[in-house]
């Protein structure tokens, strides 16, 4: 009997600690069932490619079992003293390492993985939360807006900043860096602080809104908290993290950093469809947003349905519910394991990418008030420039709000730019 099988037990009740994963798995032709989960179980959690003549009980008791097969998806139960508490990069190097590079499978998709009550403690999670968020943005409901400028890089600094003044007094809540810009030659990130935060104060004066900015820190871990500290010094609420670039150690340790410095972390997941997109084979987006809303991201990308880049409809929708809900039943169609998330706030959901205010009612429709629309081209594409494309965006939200549809709002001469945008961009759903 192969060594594997010591890593299938169907008759295995998981146990209140068990950190549990369900993975879609497809053998390699003619290997069999057991084999193939045996390996799974065996290879993330203590066991090899052969018998071992260093295993002792103590040690055979902390194996992993494959206890629950449905079609083409295993769980799988993990002791929890596999793992090392608060450390995301221990978790991920245990269960989404090895496994996939394994030949006896042909594809291998980490689906969801439900922490248990004493793992789930062992991180901070988000710092603020929806409520906390709208609390210091001065925005008790509605959904809230940001933009990047654009073109995503190459503007200089008085550029950026020109388009952060003309987007915050056009009625956006938010400016956000695009993923890629961090201090480069033409647009440093400290000069990019200092003068954004003038306009921002400029703005904030104009409008009697509170604005913010999710300024890019992302670099080496240490420059990192070296750029926290200095859109703290400029009194930015955010920072922002490319958290897949960056890494789990990255992120923990900004996360720790702004424990104490009080800044909200917004998560761009640029580099996620690199092992999201395949249905076949990776990490899905839901595992990935789970561990950081656990490590404690305020904002998450989730995506659009609609926009230019994948993100289906029901992926979309599991992912708001995972990261707003304290307590997520499963589902087997949607391949969700239940998740009880304790004291963990909820993240802030981010809907990004080839939005244009022509979609902004589907994207209220399908995600309610609690979230952050972000619209780059969608803004600075308009015909009248960004000033005009904020607010077409922002008389966008009043109008669905209001329970118009844009159509008729746009007839009233004081919606005047979100004619424009329906003008120039209609309700096309970008690819
Ligand atoms: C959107 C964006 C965001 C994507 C990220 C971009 O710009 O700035 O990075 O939304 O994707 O660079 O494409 P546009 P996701 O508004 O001009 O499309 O939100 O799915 O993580
Ligand atoms: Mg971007």
């Amino acid at each position: 009997m192969s060594q594997y099988l010591d890593f299938v037990d169907y008759q295995y009740k998981p146990k209140k600690d068990d950190f549990i994963c369900l993975f879609r798995f497809e053998p390699k032709k003619g290997l069999p069932l057991n084999e193939a989960i045996g390996r799974v179980a065996s290879e993330s959690s203590n066991g090899t490619w052969t018998e071992l003549t260093t295993l002792k009980e103590h040690i055979r008791k902390l194996r992993a079992r494959a206890f629950e097969v449905k079609g083409e998806y295993v769980k799988i139960a993990y002791p929890l003293d596999l793992f090392e508490l608060g450390s995301m990069p221990q978790v991920y190097s245990a269960v989404v390492g090895n496994i996939f590079g394994m030949k006896a499978l042909e594809n291998l998709r980490l689906e969801d993985i439900t922490f248990p009550e004493k793992m789930v403690k062992s991180f901070y999670g988000p710092q603020f939360g929806v409520q906390g968020v709208r609390k210091f943005m001065k925005i008790p409901k509605r959904p809230m807006l940001a933009t990047v400028p654009k073109p995503k890089v190459g503007m200089t600094t008085p550029e950026h900043a020109k388009v952060a003044y003309d987007a915050w007094t056009g009625g956006l809540d938010f400016l956000k860096d695009d993923e890629n810009l961090t201090d480069q030659k033409f647009n440093r990130y400290a000069a990019r602080a200092k003068l954004c935060a003038k306009m921002r104060d400029k703005a904030e004066k104009e409008t009697g809104e509170k604005k913010d900015y999710f300024i890019n820190i992302t670099a080496e871990t240490k420059e990192m908290v070296r750029r926290a500290k200095i859109a703290q010094d400029y009194d930015f609420r955010y920072v922002m993290v490319d958290i897949v670039t960056c890494g789990w150690a990255g992120l923990q340790t900004i996360r720790e950093h702004c424990e104490d410095s009080k800044q909200a972390i917004h998560a761009h997941r640029a580099m996620h469809a690199t092992f999201t997109r395949n249905p076949k084979h990776g990490l899905s987006m839901l595992a990935l947003a789970k561990s950081a809303r656990l490590v404690g991201v305020d904002n998450i990308h989730i995506g659009t349905a609609v926009g230019k880049l994948v993100s289906p409809r029901q992926e979309v929708l599991s992912l708001e519910s995972e990261m707003e809900h304290h307590m997520v039943n499963p589902s087997e169609k949607q391949k969700v394991l239940q998740q009880k998330w304790f004291n963990i706030k909820p993240t802030l959901a981010v809907s990004s990418g080839g939005l244009h205010p022509g979609l902004i009612p589907y994207v209220i429709k399908m995600l309610g008030n609690d979230a952050v629309l972000q619209l780059g081209g969608g803004i600075h594409g308009h015909p009248h420039g960004t000033h005009a494309g904020a607010m077409a965006s922002r008389q966008a939200i009043q109008a669905t709000l209001a329970g118009e549809t844009l159509d008729e709002a746009a007839k009233r001469t004081e919606n005047k730019a979100l004619r424009e945008s329906i003008e120039h961009f209609g309700y096309e759903r970008p690819i």
